[in-house]
């Protein structure tokens, strides 16, 4: 235990002493088990700061507690922990305690017994996030209410739920025909891929892509055999955005344009042909990757099988 915490727990049992010397008045209210729970987060996007609220049930019950939670320390950077009006009197918040967790104390000489907040943490959802789904696990240590017999304290069972932090990222670009129609285009997991599928009425170009990141993240574009391209350029299925922090590739993003499965930016009876092969297990999936299938399911039911290719086959007769 650090000397901080060793300080906390020293402070939170005289506190628990005292709670037990002046709340006797609330002895018959000290029922139910406290339940704290770490509320969910709706998809949160990278760059973004979010608060997930830490509650407690009504009726609860308790002087003092202290309280972790662990967070994905690749995901999220801490930034504060704030008192919630649930919280008592005292109230000591550190939200730096290791690498990945944060920490918090309240303490009182009243039982703390409203619904509410007892805490608020503060993240920010790293820059190189794509999409991220995982658990913010609370532990609660040491927490004590008063006495039934009277004078003094005594450890409190209560029950800690553990929350779900969910992450996205969407990318915006404008429309070929119309920049001033700005799409949002979501970025998706396919395999062990991620891919961002655009219909080909949208300006793929380097530097409206580009305007989606942060100027701390470091991106490069790739093309489809894996040379970096020039901002004056424009993606196409296959090419590949990877996304670098602190000289470390965290993400990579693989385009998708409907209709254009080989990645040579138009959209031909080669596309159809591909289609095709596709449709007959000629070619597979696995075998034409993850992006340039999806490119080929042109009209978006999850499969590509003889409509698209009829759909491709007609587009390419229309070149
Ligand atoms: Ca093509
Ligand atoms: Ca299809």
């Amino acid at each position: 235990m650090s000397l901080t915490a060793k300080k906390i727990y020293s402070v939170i049992l005289l506190t628990a002493m005292l709670c037990g010397l002046f709340s006797t008045v609330f002895l018959a209210q000290a029922a139910q088990a406290p339940t704290f729970t770490v509320n969910n987060t709706m998809a949160a996007a990278p760059g973004e700061t979010v608060d997930v609220a830490i509650t407690v049930n009504s009726s609860a019950g308790f002087c003092a507690g202290e309280f972790t939670v662990t967070y994905d320390k690749d995901v999220l950077e801490p930034v504060s922990v704030t008192k919630g009006s649930a919280a008592g009197t005292y109230f000591v918040g550190n939200a730096t305690y290791t690498a990945n967790k944060m920490f918090f104390a309240t303490i009182d000489t009243d039982l703390i017994n409203a619904a509410g907040t007892v805490a608020t943490l503060t993240f920010r959802v790293k820059d190189h996030v794509v999409l991220y789904n995982g658990t913010l696990d609370l532990e609660v240590g040491t927490i004590v209410g008063n006495e039934a017999e009277g004078y003094g304290y005594k450890d409190v069972s209560c029950v800690a739920q553990d929350g779900i932090f969910s992450a996205a990222r969407s990318i915006d670009v404008p429309e070929l025909d119309d920049p001033e129609q700005i799409n949002t285009l979501p970025v998706v997991q396919m395999g062990s891929e991620f891919v961002l599928s655009s219909p080909r009425t949208n300006d793929l170009s380097i530097t409206e892509v580009a305007k989606n990141f942060s100027e701390s993240l470091v991106t490069k574009f790739l093309d489809p055999v894996g040379n970096e391209l020039p901002a004056a350029k424009k993606l196409t299925t296959g090419s590949v955005i990877e996304l670098y922090s602190n000289d470390t590739l965290k993400n990579t993003i693989t385009v998708s344009v409907k209709g254009d499965v080989n990645g040579d930016d138009t959209f031909d009876g080669f596309d159809a042909y591909l289609a095709g092969l596709l449709d007959k297990g000629v070619l597979t999936a696995y075998e034409i990757g993850a992006a340039a299938n999806d490119a080929a399911d042109v009209n978006e039911d999850g499969a590509v099988d003889e409509a698209d290719f009829e759909q491709l086959e007609s587009n390419g007769l229309n070149q």
